[in-house]
This record gives structure tokens, sequence and C-alpha cells, in this order.
């Protein structure tokens, strides 16, 4: 299903009377308004390509209907998205879920639905069917060096397929540690991982980039081998230029300090990027935004400071996408939820008055620094943002577009109720 351009203008001359007042009013509080802007509609974030249908939990799946029965159609759903606010123009697969059948005809499609390929993802943590040797102790840390062997050639495999499509990243999450004490060597476990990954660092090709991913906790409940950012770094710091950390903002124990992570990972020239999702306990993968927004504010204010400290390109130089998916919401209006607020977060990070806040800072005003900051989180900048998306053709408001043109009922129509989706 493709959206026409027509309707989107058709809504957005709908609501452009009520859009334009909230505009005028927004601009005439915002000094840099234009700036931020033109730096909206340049920035982009990638969508999972397991986050189409309804995701599972441990307990079960509803899926809802209409979802995506195959990668074309996921490719479709996010060319939908990407019509409708212009800024999840990339899509980032998950190997063995979605193997392209054929290069040629899959990116054509991605040019037709003008995506591109972000980031590849591995999969070491789950048994395929007619796979020789289980991962059910681990893949890369393995004590059996014929499973680990397994686990590499996987993720070459996975680098191969995005060779072919034009992405320049691999994601490596290991679901690799322990559930009790002493079922593992720590020491061992790291080692094995770290030479795993060498294998897998040695096998990229010159212009791309390796990921590694980190968490707490989930599905091994005593110790993960990639378990934090310290660890992550470790590798990534012993890997090569080519490798960096990748935050999942669900995959810290409770209340960690991730802004402060981010900022230190940037130091180093070490942050790949993020998976971004809102949690309220571990890795709930609810919707960006949803719980914390304050948390995702103060996060996108030390990418900003960190990304401009280094001058680096906001919209390319580091890795966004999203990693969310549950059972509750219809996908696509999800999704559509988590770009906006990502959107939102990165506007207001732009409008912090740096200067200030750096005086602030060296006079030790604590309060001047809270006040900065909160003043621009309690600015609504959403006209902004739907301004933004505007100038770029998308629509005004893209869930109202959804709904009143009954998009997933159109879905339902052509792909039938009873699809699913392959992914968690
Ligand atoms: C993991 C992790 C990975 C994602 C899988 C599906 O918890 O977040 O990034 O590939 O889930
Ligand atoms: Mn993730
Ligand atoms: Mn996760």
């Amino acid at each position: 299903m493709r959206i026409d351009k027509k309707q989107i203008d058709q809504h957005n001359s709908d609501v452009q009377k009520t859009h334009q007042k909230r505009f005028d009013f927004a601009k005439s509080e915002i000094p840099n308004a234009e700036a931020i802007i033109q730096k909206l509609i340049d920035f982009n974030v990638a969508i999972p390509s397991w986050a189409l249908g309804t995701g599972g939990t441990r307990f079960a799946r509803f899926s809802g209907a209409g979802e995506p029965g195959n990668l074309e159609q996921k490719m479709e759903d996010i060319g939908l998205l990407h019509a409708l606010n212009n800024s999840s123009g990339a899509i980032s697969l998950h190997i063995p879920w979605d193997i392209p059948s054929d290069y040629a005809a899959i990116k054509q499609l991605a040019t037709d639905l003008n995506l591109k390929f972000d980031a590849m993802n591995s999969n070491t943590f789950q048994d395929q069917k007619d796979q020789a040797l289980s991962y059910k102790f681990g893949s890369l840390q393995n004590t059996n060096k014929a499973i680990r062997r397994q686990a590499i050639e996987h993720n070459i495999e996975v680098i191969k397929h995005g060779v072919e499509l034009g992405s320049k990243a691999l994601t490596v999450w290991l679901s690799d540690g322990s559930c009790f004490p002493g079922q593992l060597n720590f020491r061992k476990a790291f080692q094995n991982t770290l030479e795993s990954l060498h294998e897998i660092y040695a096998a990229l090709p010159s212009d791309w980039k390796v990921f590694v991913e980190y968490k707490a906790f989930e599905p091994n409940f005593y110790s993960m081998t990639v378990g934090d950012w310290g660890q992550s770094l470790l590798y990534a710091n012993k890997l090569g230029p080519k490798a960096f950390t990748l935050v999942d903002l669900g995959h810290h124990l409770p209340n960690a300090n991730i802004e402060q992570i981010v900022a230190l990972l940037m130091m180093e020239e070490k942050l790949a990027g993020f998976h971004f999702n809102d949690s309220k306990y571990g890795d709930d993968d609810l919707t960006v935004g949803s719980i914390k927004p304050y948390q995702l504010f103060l996060i996108f204010n030390e990418l900003v400071e960190g990304m401009d400290a280094r001058g680096l390109n906001h919209a390319t130089d580091l890795g966004w996408m999203i990693d969310a998916s549950h059972n509750v919401k219809d996908p696509l209006e999800d999704l559509l939820q988590s770009v906006e607020a990502i959107m939102l977060s990165y506007a207001q990070a732009l409008l912090v008055d740096r200067t200030q806040l750096n005086k602030a800072q060296e006079n030790n005003d604590v309060v001047a620094a809270q006040e900065i900051l909160q003043n621009t989180f309690r600015t609504d900048l959403r006209a902004l943002v739907a301004e933004a998306r505007l100038r770029a053709g998308g629509a005004l408001d893209p869930i109202a577009f959804y709904r009143f043109n009954k998009i997933r009922a159109g879905l339902i129509k052509e792909r039938g109720a009873n699809t699913i989706a392959t992914g968690l």
C-alpha cells in the first residue's frame, strides 16, 4: 500500500489553520527556529524490521491484523511511515528473520520507497530450524569451539547480506552470559567472545563499522558477557577503530545515568549510536518517550553538546535506530509516536542556550543550570517539528492522517487478518 501525496496535501490543508497559529506562536518564542527546522528535516531514524509486527513478551504474542508477512511488506510499512513523517528513511534488518531472496529487487524497492539500509543485526540468541549446534550455553563465548565458529560464520554471513544491500554496519547483540553463580568462568567467557569478535572484525569491509551492544540482564540473569557500557567499551577498544559501543536505552540497570554514559562514550569517540525505546523496569521496549521523556531530552542534550564539540554531523555521523515493539498498540502508530518523541527531544536539545549553560556550569550556579534545562524542556516545540515535516513533504499530524484514512484497514484488506510478521 502506498500513500497518495494528494491525500497528504488534503490532510495538511485541513489542519493548516490550527497549525499556523501554533507555529507562529512557537516561532515568536524561539530565536533559532529556522535553524532547528532545517536540522529536523535532515534528521532520520532507522526502523527495525522486527518492529512492524506486534512484539511478543516472554509469555504471549497477540498478533495484530494486517501484519507484514515478508520483507517486502515490512519495507512497505516503513515506506508508509516515511511518507507520513519524512524521518524514517532507513530500515535495519535482522538476520535470519529477514533474509532478502532477491537483492536487486529489494534494492529497487528501497529506492522506490526512498529507504536506506541501516545497520545489519545478527542473531545468535535463538536456535534456528536445521541449525547444527545449539546456542543454549552461549554463542561467541561458548566453551565449545565449533559453536563459536558457527556463530562467527553467521555474523560473517550477515555482513555479506549487508554488503549486497549497501549497509555499512553490523550490530552484534549477544545474549551470552550465565544464569547461575559458578556456571561460567568470566575471564574465559570474555576472552572467547573477544577472540570471536576479532574474527568478525577481520571480515568487515574497510568502510564498515561494528557496533557492540550491551545489556544488563535477560535472557541470562546472573551475568551477561557484554553486560554494560564498560564491558562493551573494553571490547570496542581492543578490537580497533571500526568498533563502537551501541547504547540501547532499555539495557541498563534501573536509574543508570544514561546521559553521562553517552557523554563519556562520545568523548572517547566510541559511541556507535542508539537503539531508542523506553522502559519502566528493564528491557521493556516501550514507545520512545512514553515513560521518561525528561531523560530522553537530557540524553539528546548531551548528544548535541558532544557532537558539536567534535564537529560531527548530527544526521549522519551516529547510528539512530528505534528498537521497540510490544503487544498492545498498532505497531505503525507506535512507531510514529516514537519518531515524534525523538524529533521533539532533538529539537529541544537544539534549543538549549549552551553559552548560558556553560556559564552557569563554570560559576557553579546550579539553580541557573536547572532553570535553563527545564525551561527548554517545558517549551512546546511540537509545532516546529510539525512544520519540519510539512516542509519535507510529510503530514502535519501523521497519526490523525493514519486513522482518518484507515490505513490499517487497508493493510488488512490487502494482507488479510491472520498474517504474522517474523521477529520476536
Ligand atoms: C535485544 C537487543 C537487540 C535486538 C533484539 C531483538 O534485546 O535489544 O538489539 O536485536 O533484542
Ligand atoms: Mn537493541
Ligand atoms: Mn533490547
